[in-house]
């Protein structure tokens, strides 16, 4: 079965971290709003959804990818770059614990959950403003124990990796190539986004779908034109907050829970 761990957006989504992105006034409740429709795409593409009440403490607490990464083995739970996300991490854990053995990344490691991108056995990590050396090479020793090739990539000029390439398939990449070396990324086939859309690199894979910003037609007549047809959702008040797709969720499979008596 194929679960999606998802956190309410807090009211207080409008005090967020920005790093490459103007602050300019969040609508909490239309963000509110578009992030239950995010969930519904969620689950009308088969996932179970795992839904956490919102953390009005921490104003970026919606973006749950950044505090835990999940492979089928394990989970990693991270030391969020940010100091204000640090707290966000308990509640994830508990949520996270009856799927998967958890690993903790430890001070002075740093990581976002956001960084780390898998494709097949290798997981591309981003060496960011928000994961450090010591954050990757946790993570390295933790999941090169279960076979996995950790692969670090330097990310210029936006907040994750995954804001530059995510994964459509085991063998083809969705990239904005002013963020990343695509030279790096040689064996793999490369969509680009489109010019006109510089943030439109970040798609989220749910088995054989995809969810996708309504706001990118550009890139997704591309993505068509490939063979992708996502699933597409209005998310214009969470990318406000530098957020994106992939970062409100953890997608994972997992046994089915056992019936209730
Ligand atoms: C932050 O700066 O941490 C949040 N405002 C945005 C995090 C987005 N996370 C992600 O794309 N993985």
């Amino acid at each position: 079965m194929l679960y999606a761990l998802v956190r309410d957006v807090s009211p207080a989504l409008g005090s967020c971290e920005l790093s490459f992105v103007e602050r300019s006034p969040i609508d909490a409740l239309l963000a509110q709003e578009q992030h239950r429709a995010y969930a519904a795409a969620l689950a009308s593409l088969g996932c179970q959804l795992v839904e956490l009440p919102a953390e009005e403490a921490y104003p970026d607490s919606v973006f749950v990818e950044d505090v835990a990464i999940v492979t089928d083995e394990v989970a990693v739970l991270t030391r969020p770059g940010a100091e204000s996300r640090r707290g966000e991490v308990a509640t994830v854990a508990a949520a996270l614990a009856p799927y998967r053995p958890l690993r903790q990344i430890e001070a002075p490691g740093t990581l976002d959950g956001g960084d780390v991108l898998r494709v097949g056995r290798t997981i591309f990590v981003g060496r960011s403003g928000r994961s450090n050396i010591a954050g990757i090479e946790q993570l390295r020793t933790f999941l090169g124990d279960y076979g996995y090739v950790v692969r670090t990539l330097p990310v210029l000029d936006c907040l994750h990796l995954k804001s530059a390439v995510t994964a459509l398939s085991g063998d083809t990449l969705l990239i904005q190539p002013q963020w990343i070396d695509r030279n790096l990324l040689a064996e793999y086939k490369v969509i680009e986004v489109d010019a006109r859309e510089p943030h439109a690199a970040n798609i989220l894979r749910v088995g054989s779908g995809f969810v996708y910003p309504a706001c990118f037609p550009h890139t997704a007549e591309r993505l068509a034109h490939a063979g992708f047809t996502p699933t597409l959702v209005e998310v214009g008040e969470l990318q406000k907050a530098e957020g994106a797709v992939t970062c409100c969720s953890l997608v994972f499979e997992g046994a089915p829970a056992p019936p209730l008596n």
